[in-house]
């Protein structure tokens, strides 16, 4: 038996179907390049998806892995998170083997993206399951000929029992900019990070692996490329503004996104980048 990849919808948009002989799903909407839900092999879902997501091929999608592209967050004149989270990508390859689905969806410069980011690119969304694994990579691609420079995140809303009773472990001694006090730079001291509060943090100069602990299970997140790590949670208020996440929403997740931000990606006619984030269901 092989693994299995078919097109399906969800909510009225398409999406991919990845199938691995040992359970393992995965489904990846076309609207944004974005995996919406990841079942490890013989586990649950361990990503969060708003029920009250929004799917009019228009709007970003509230949870899953969202792709921020070529901006993250309002740190320039794009609109937020840049627009590669808001287009339609095509699938540019599937690959299916005794025990893993791989897909690749692909974005290029057209008409649309010149007139909000004057440059010629390629953008490789590759998303890969196997057992227990979740592999993300984003490739980029510089066509045309002059340098172009962009920030981006796999924004990865992790899908938690409570996030009150979670620590992340592996930032201790890391200085972050908190976008939920004025971009004010501090270092962190916790062994472990808990979430009891509105959490809006980039990390800079993060290590690769980082660990989710819950109560009876964890999140190994494994990263390379990505310099920062950013860690989101909106908390009661922020969240109640929040027209697309019910009010309890914020409990049930926690964003853990590796990032390039601090320092732009700086491409020359040619070159390519690439970054992943890779998770492991424990
Ligand atoms: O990555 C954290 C962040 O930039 C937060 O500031 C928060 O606004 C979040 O992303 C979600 O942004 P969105 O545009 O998807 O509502």
């Amino acid at each position: 038996m092989t693994a299995h990849i078919e097109t399906a919808e969800l909510h009225g948009q398409p999406v991919l179907k990845l199938q691995t002989p040992d359970g393992a799903v995965a489904l990846i909407s076309l609207f944004g390049a974005q995996v919406l839900s990841w079942v490890p092999a013989g586990g649950e879902d361990r990503l969060y998806l708003s029920p009250d997501a929004v799917f009019d091929g228009a709007t970003p999608i509230r949870g899953g892995v969202p792709l921020c592209f070529p901006q993250f967050a309002g740190r320039g004149p794009l609109p937020k998170h840049g627009f590669a989270r808001t287009r339609l990508w095509e699938v540019s390859n599937t690959r299916a083997g005794k025990d893993f689905a791989l897909a690749t969806l692909r974005l290029a410069d057209d008409e649309a993206s010149r007139a909000l980011w004057p440059h010629a690119f390629s953008a490789e969304m590759s998303v890969s399951i196997s057992g227990d694994r979740l592999d993300l990579e984003l490739e980029v691609d510089n066509t045309g000929t002059t340098p172009f420079s962009f920030t981006a995140a796999l924004h990865t809303y992790l899908k938690v029992r409570e996030v009150e009773h979670l620590r992340i472990e592996g930032l201790r001694g890391l200085d972050y900019c908190d976008s939920a006090d004025g971009d004010a730079i501090k270092k962190e001291t916790g062994v472990g990070v808990s979430i009891d509060a509105e959490v809006d943090r980039i990390y800079h100069n993060a290590p690769p692996t980082l660990l989710v602990r819950e109560d009876s299970r964890a999140m190994g997140i494994h990263s390379q490329n990505f310099p920062d790590v950013v860690v989101w949670n909106p908390w009661e208020d922020k969240c109640a503004a929040l027209a697309d996440m019910p009010a309890d929403g914020f409990r049930r997740m926690l964003c853990v996104e590796a990032a390039a931000v601090r320092e732009p990606v700086e491409l020359a006619p040619g070159a390519s980048w690439w970054g992943r984030q890779s998770l492991v269901a424990m």
